[in-house]
């Protein structure tokens, strides 16, 4: 024990995501694959990281990339072969890495032999792996396509991707409950041998050597009792996470999975909050090791793309809460980014100058590589990676944004101008571009003349081969906060407290534990802040900056804060 808090690898672990679509490609295709990654193992042995967490690599028809699968035991044709997969994974080991892949099991591909065959008749096998349900007699239903006259769906649950969540199927003349794309049936949970599918193929990739896994959208597999409509402005996603086996499930899962192998298990925990995290992940609850809450990243959304700006007093109060509220017995995760965000130095850096772009991206991992809970980077954020100039519907690879057009911009609710606009500033695309890896064609990422997403023209400023030689450049950085962090446990098992909660542009933080204690001092206003430490608050020892000097003596209690200026301090 280490201040109360169990050792674990996968509490010290920074971990790496990797969306195998946009990382590297090796056969000139213009899609990433696992060959890809492999040749850029020691890129991310040098970075410092030691665990990496692969987006869905499983055989997809790819309608919502690589979230749909067709087949659990087979790797995407795109991607390569298992021989690949066993290649990459032996690659990782070799470097004293570990793997994490994504289980999404929530659902599956339409296109999985499951649905396949589930969807031939009333009376088949694999009927109830799914959700499917008669719909509800209405003689002025709106016949919307796809559905019969004279029929609503089931309910009025809609898919995170527009639309009804229930598609008509003809054949059975019955609806079937989607939450997310039509192509994206819900498994049904409460048929134990859908869970003994489950089980079965985790041990399938535990039992080649992988380190665990990252849950899409876990939450939602307990569906509530009935089904029920949902109330006037009650949360469905609060509601769809929150069902009556939820627990019940990932105990049977770790019961007759985890528990067996030295592995971790991080949720995507959708529609759980703070108040819920205990349950999923409490020490004693024996069900997931950790998951993602997303209060902090969606600070300021407002339904859809919309987005207040940054209040950073908000922000703080989000980190301050997980410390109080999260004990002991509850490990935590910090991010500000993935596969489903805008890039997190468009969002909340300064993009105006090189300059302000490369300091904002390093202030923002120095937060994320200094609070509390596993670290995750997200792949091209080590090199300040920024969002792509879109600029038409029709460039826009996202099922998310592509079904927004279909249905909102369609019916009028937004124009398609306000629509480019959100997912311009705010869609996962920007997430998705390829990454940037030197001054040659198409960033170095493909040598095909065409790529599956648009390569970013700032290529030629932010790239990894370029960022390699410059000691002081974003990729550097991060491989110096890695590895600070990693030299001393107040950064895993510190105690966390925040010494200026109120201050908007100053964010004042300590990590410690016994006789070590850091002070993070992070101006996240691209103005120079003249900051006076808050009464008895020590910055003895500069450890690292992301300026080249430091303009404060020793032990100064007024520093004077530069643009987007980061400092660690020990005390
Ligand atoms: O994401 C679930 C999820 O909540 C996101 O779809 C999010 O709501 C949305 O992107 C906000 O813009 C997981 C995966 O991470 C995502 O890539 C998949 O599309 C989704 O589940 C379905 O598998
Ligand atoms: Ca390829």
């Amino acid at each position: 024990m280490i201040n109360g808090y169990s050792k674990r690898w996968w509490k010290e672990a920074v971990v790496y995501q990797i969306y195998p679509r946009s990382f590297q490609d090796s056969n000139g295709d213009g899609i990433g694959d696992l060959n890809g990654i492999t040749s850029r193992l020691d890129y991310l042995k040098n970075l410092g990281v030691n665990v990496i967490w692969l987006s869905p690599h499983f055989d997809s028809p790819n309608a919502d990339n690589g979230y749909d699968i067709r087949d659990y035991r087979k790797v995407m044709t795109e991607f390569g072969t298992m021989a690949d997969f066993d290649r990459m994974l032996a690659g990782i080991k070799k470097r004293h890495m570990r793997l994490i892949i994504d289980l999404v099991v929530n659902h599956t591909s339409d296109e999985h032999k499951w649905f396949q065959e589930s969807r031939k008749s009333r009376t088949n096998p694999y009927r109830d792996y799914y959700i499917w349900r008669d719909g509800k007699p209405n003689p002025n239903a709106p016949n919307a396509p796809g559905t019969p006259p004279g029929l609503d769906p089931p309910n009025n649950y809609n898919s995170f991707f527009s639309g009804s969540a229930w598609q008509w199927d003809e054949t059975t003349r019955q609806f079937y409950l989607h939450l997310f794309a039509v192509k994206q049936p819900d498994l049904n949970w409460e048929n134990p041998k859908v869970r003994q599918e489950v089980y079965s193929l985790m041990r399938f990739w535990l039992d080649k050597g992988v380190d665990g896994f990252r849950m899409d959208v876990i939450p939602l597999i307990s569906k509530p009792t009935g089904l029920p409509d949902l109330t006037p402005g009650q949360n469905a996603v609060k509601l769809w996470a929150n069902g009556p086996r939820r627990d019940e499930f990932l105990q049977e899962m770790n019961r007759e999975v985890l528990s067996k192998y030295d592995d971790m298990s991080v949720g995507e925990a959708i529609g759980i909050d703070l108040a819920g995290t205990h349950d999923i992940v409490g020490e004693e609850r024996h069900q997931l090791s950790q998951i993602f809450n997303f209060d902090a990243t969606r600070i300021g959304n407002q339904g859809g793309y919309n987005y207040r700006p940054l209040h950073l007093p908000e922000l703080k109060a989000v980190y301050t809460a997980h410390a109080t509220v999260l004990g002991k017995q509850d490990w935590d995760t910090s991010f500000l980014s993935n596969h489903d965000m805008s890039r997190v130095v468009s969002r909340w850096g300064d993009t105006s100058t090189p300059e302000l772009r490369a300091l904002s991206a390093k202030l923002l991992q120095t937060m994320v590589l200094t609070l509390r809970g596993t670290a995750y980077l997200y792949q091209g954020d080590e090199l300040g990676m920024t969002n792509y100039p879109w600029t038409k519907i029709s460039e826009f690879n996202d099922i998310e944004v592509q079904n927004r057009f279909k249905t909102e911009v369609a019916q009028g609710k937004l124009t398609e101008q306000q629509l480019i606009a959100g997912a311009a500033a705010y869609g996962r695309d920007n997430a998705r571009t390829p990454m940037q890896w030197d001054k040659s064609s198409n960033a170095g990422f493909s040598k095909g003349n065409h790529t599956w997403e648009p390569v970013n023209p700032n290529y030629l400023e932010i790239n990894a081969a370029d960022q390699l030689k410059d000691p002081d450049s974003v990729y550097h950085y991060n491989q110096r906060v890695i590895a600070l962090r990693r030299s001393d446990p107040a950064f895993i098992y510190g105690d966390y407290q925040d010494l200026d909660p109120t201050h908007e542009q100053v964010f004042l933080y300590t990590r410690t534990l016994g006789a070590s204690s850091y002070l993070i001092v992070l101006n996240f206003s691209s103005q120079p802040i003249d900051y006076t430490l808050p009464p008895g608050t020590q910055a003895k020892t500069l450890k690292l900056g992301n300026y080249k000097d430091s303009t404060d003596p020793a032990e100064s209690t007024t520093l004077h804060l530069r643009p987007r200026e980061a400092r660690i301090y020990k005390n």
